[in-house]
């Protein structure tokens, strides 16, 4: 089955660990990915804004020699492109106006991606205010959509899905203080019709529920899970037994 038949199941809720590969040791990433596979983790996404050293590859390999989860490169730059993934989120940044991000990186990455024969998920990424400055935000170089703005995030992930987007990710950005409304996860989801996938700032099982149950298909943790993974039960089975409103 192909990544994106996978993405795109809709007949249950997925629930996706971010991993930045500069963060985690060995062990750590071992300790996570035995885990993942006792809860059923439906992708790893890794990636971040910024790396500070050269981890990419070894991370991914070191998760598939341990588990057959999808792994997908949530890139943060042109620079995190690798052999080894199954898939590869080519991020569109729709809600900034940052051409070097709608259109510019890919242009040099693209050769890359052919030569390495990844999946490619074509992506709308959308950024949300998530109440602070996130690195994301900083190293894009744009503006996130305002957190209330509900209507100029249905426009613009009806626009990206008119453009071709495979996917469209909303995210509040890694670590914010904010987790993107229910009200605006549930316009947009009513707005498109690919999978929508939802992240940053979600903390507790309760509230990564709360986004699947508003229309999230496909709901991602990161930082809440880098201080300890005996939460990730509870993420896992809040995610896949949320049933939508
Ligand atoms: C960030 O959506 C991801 O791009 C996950 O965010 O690290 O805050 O969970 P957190």
């Amino acid at each position: 089955m192909s990544v994106y038949s996978a993405l795109s199941d809709t007949s249950r809720k997925k629930f996706v660990v971010l991993i930045d590969p500069d963060k985690p040791s060995n062990e750590q990433i071992i300790e996570i990915v035995e885990k993942s596979k006792d809860v059923g983790v439906d992708f790893f996404f890794v990636g971040g804004s910024l790396l500070l050293t050269d981890s990419l590859d070894h991370c991914i390999k070191l998760i598939k020699k341990h588990c057959d989860i999808p792994v997908l490169i949530f890139p943060g730059d042109s620079l995190q492109i690798s052999k080894w993934c199954d898939g590869f989120l080519l991020l569109s940044l729709i809600s900034g106006r940052n051409s070097e991000m709608l259109i510019g990186r890919h242009v040099v990455a693209a050769p890359y991606l052919k030569l390495y024969g990844n999946e490619i998920i074509p992506t709308g990424y959308m950024l949300v205010d998530g109440g602070n400055p996130t690195s994301v935000s900083y190293m894009s170089n744009t503006t996130p959509i305002p957190h209330d703005k509900d209507a100029i995030a249905m426009c613009t992930a009806l626009a990206g899905e008119m453009l071709g987007l495979k996917v469209i990710y909303m995210d509040a950005g890694s670590g914010a203080v904010n987790p993107i409304s229910s009200e605006m996860i549930s316009k947009v989801k009513n707005t498109i019709s690919v999978p929508l996938i939802v992240g940053g700032g979600i903390r507790t099982p309760e509230k990564a529920a709360e986004c699947a149950k508003a229309g999230a298909d496909i709901v991602v943790i990161g930082n809440a899970l880098e201080k300890g993974t005996e939460r990730l039960k509870e993420f896992a089975d809040a995610v896949h037994n949320a049933v939508e409103n």
